[in-house]
């Protein structure tokens, strides 16, 4: 898939608005988020293996937060000749536009949804992804919809979950300054970088690797294994 170039943040702004997925932001996403999260390629050729191992027939794929897919096309890759679906959900209007216009492989099916995943109800899954999608949902709503996902996994089921965290304030400083120099690198402004951490910092809220161990284990997932790292965005994978 390829998209617009990311140029949103490259001229000054005088008030910087708070970060949405609006329509400008779909058009240019897939170049926004390659370029700006370490390690995303690499999660997606991971999902596809994953979703090799752990897809049973006749269950649902979820892509919690799906934005334009890349999640679910990795996994339909994976999955081919499996007779399931991938659900992919996502509260933008302007994201699911979007993946309606995609021209995608027929089999497994994906169908896109437009839905606030936290009020969605989920049927029985043998993977559920949340691709960078939890640090986006209010604090108080997370236990529940990981809670929801637990309920709805089938026994060795699994949950992917990809986010950005947070750390103590010597090792943040390291990998910020990583994480800009990685953005630098790919071609973004300093303008760009400052005025897009602004516009994003009320609305990413990252937490602790082992606030997020904690939760799931709390939860009941018996084996959460980090599968990848690149800087400060780390990949989890569950079991039920
Ligand atoms: C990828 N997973 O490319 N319900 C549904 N969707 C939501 C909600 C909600 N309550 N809150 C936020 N979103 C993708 C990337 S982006 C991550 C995911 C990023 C959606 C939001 O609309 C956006 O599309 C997505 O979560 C987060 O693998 O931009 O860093």
């Amino acid at each position: 898939m390829k998209t617009s170039i990311d140029t949103l943040y490259s001229t000054p702004q005088s008030i910087i608005s708070d970060f949405e997925f609006n329509t400008e932001v779909a058009d240019i996403f897939d170049d926004m988020i390659n370029r700006s999260v370490p390690g995303y390629s690499a999660i997606l050729e991971s999902l596809t293996l994953i979703a090799k191992r752990y897809v049973q027939a006749n269950t649902l794929v979820y892509d919690l937060g799906c934005s334009l897919g890349a999640a679910s096309i990795a996994i339909q890759k994976g999955i081919p000749d499996l007779d399931c679906i991938i659900m992919a959900l996502d509260s933008s209007s302007a994201m699911i536009k979007k993946c309606h216009t995609l021209h995608l492989q027929s089999n497994p099916p994906i169908v896109f949804k437009e839905t606030d995943i936290c009020e969605t109800l989920l049927k029985p899954t043998s993977l559920t992804v949340l691709n960078f999608t939890l640090q986006f949902i209010p604090k108080k709503k997370r236990t529940p919809l990981i809670q929801k996902i637990y309920s709805a996994l089938t026994p060795q089921g699994a949950l992917i979950l990809s986010e950005k965290i947070k750390f103590n304030p010597e090792q943040q400083l390291l990998l910020d300054e990583l994480h800009q120099d990685y953005k630098r690198n790919q071609g973004y402004s300093d303008l760009e970088i400052h005025q897009k951490r602004e516009a994003i910092a009320n609305q990413l809220i990252p937490e602790t690797l082992e606030d997020h161990q904690l939760r799931l284990k709390k939860i009941g997932f018996k084996q959460i294994t980090v599968f990848l790292q690149q800087f400060n965005f780390i990949s989890i994978i569950a079991i039920k």
